[in-house]
């Protein structure tokens, strides 16, 4: 994405502001959430993941931002009180410095090692371009990570590929994975948080209906370190690559209840 470059303060909104006027916008992301002001909502009931289990070769790559892996559309969400089903596009993370504070979302103040993003869009797109012209048109569902004493075998074939994609375009094919092995088991995921935002980058478009769960996924802290031998274009360390947290204004943020 030649549309931002970044370097350490690849989240200073004050840098991007002025090139994109979206980041500019009310309903920004991420955000504080602070719990004891979340209302819960009981037509938040558990989400419907389909095809979750099933096994694909995905190429991961860094592409200067982030890493990222592009995942074939027949994984669906929907309940969790969405309007409808939206299907997975892509999955990327969110992290610190070697292990350091690197969510984007943080939870009461706190900000966690690292953050998932599975990003997801209507079921009747086909393209994430045309689904960012709709407000409810992507769904974000977000995980965060703990650090673990032991590392987390389920990880094994992201975090082996990072080897081989250290500088800005590398890419390199995945055993074969699946997004469930990726995050907690189903019955672990009925509390989470919901709010609607914005895309963290730019062009920061206001389509985006988030998902916080509640519950972390376990790294190891050599595990979270092998992310930071990533490296931007200008060949520094990919470290700090989350947006720092955005006004509410007025916006309220609801918890599962269903
Ligand atoms: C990361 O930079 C991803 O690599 C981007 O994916 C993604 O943009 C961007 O984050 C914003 O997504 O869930 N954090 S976020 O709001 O998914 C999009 C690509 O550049 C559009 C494709
Ligand atoms: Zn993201």
């Amino acid at each position: 994405q030649s549309q931002f470059s970044c370097d350490h303060q690849c989240n200073a909104p004050d840098k991007w502001n002025h090139a994109h006027s979206d980041c500019e916008g009310k309903y920004q992301s991420p955000i504080n959430i602070v719990t004891r002001k979340t209302s819960k909502d009981e037509r938040l009931t558990p989400f419907q993941f389909d095809n979750y289990q099933q096994t694909f070769r995905g190429t991961i790559k860094n592409n200067g931002h982030s890493v990222q892996v592009g995942v074939p559309h027949l994984s669906t969400v929907s309940d969790g009180g969405l309007p409808t089903s939206y299907k997975a596009v892509q999955f990327h993370l969110h992290w610190g410095d070697n292990g350091g504070p690197g969510s984007e979302h943080t939870i009461d103040g706190e900000q966690y090692p690292m953050e998932l993003h599975i990003v997801h869009m209507k079921h009747h797109y086909t393209d994430l371009i045309t689904a960012l012209s709709d407000p409810e048109g992507v769904a974000v569902l977000g995980f965060f990570y703990e650090r673990s004493n032991s590392a987390n075998r389920k990880y094994d074939p992201i975090i082996n590929a990072l080897q081989s994609i250290k500088a800005t375009n590398g890419n390199t094919s995945l055993i074969p994975m699946s997004l469930a092995q990726l995050i907690p088991a189903e019955q672990n995921l009925t509390t989470y948080y919901r709010y609607k935002g914005s895309l963290t980058t730019p062009g920061c478009t206001e389509a985006v209906i988030w998902t916080l769960f509640e519950n972390p996924i376990p790294l190891s802290m050599a595990q979270l370190r092998v992310f930071s031998e990533l490296k931007f274009h200008d060949e520094k360390q990919m470290v700090g690559t989350f947006r720092p947290v955005q006004p509410l204004n007025g916006r309220q943020v609801f918890r599962s209840g269903g």
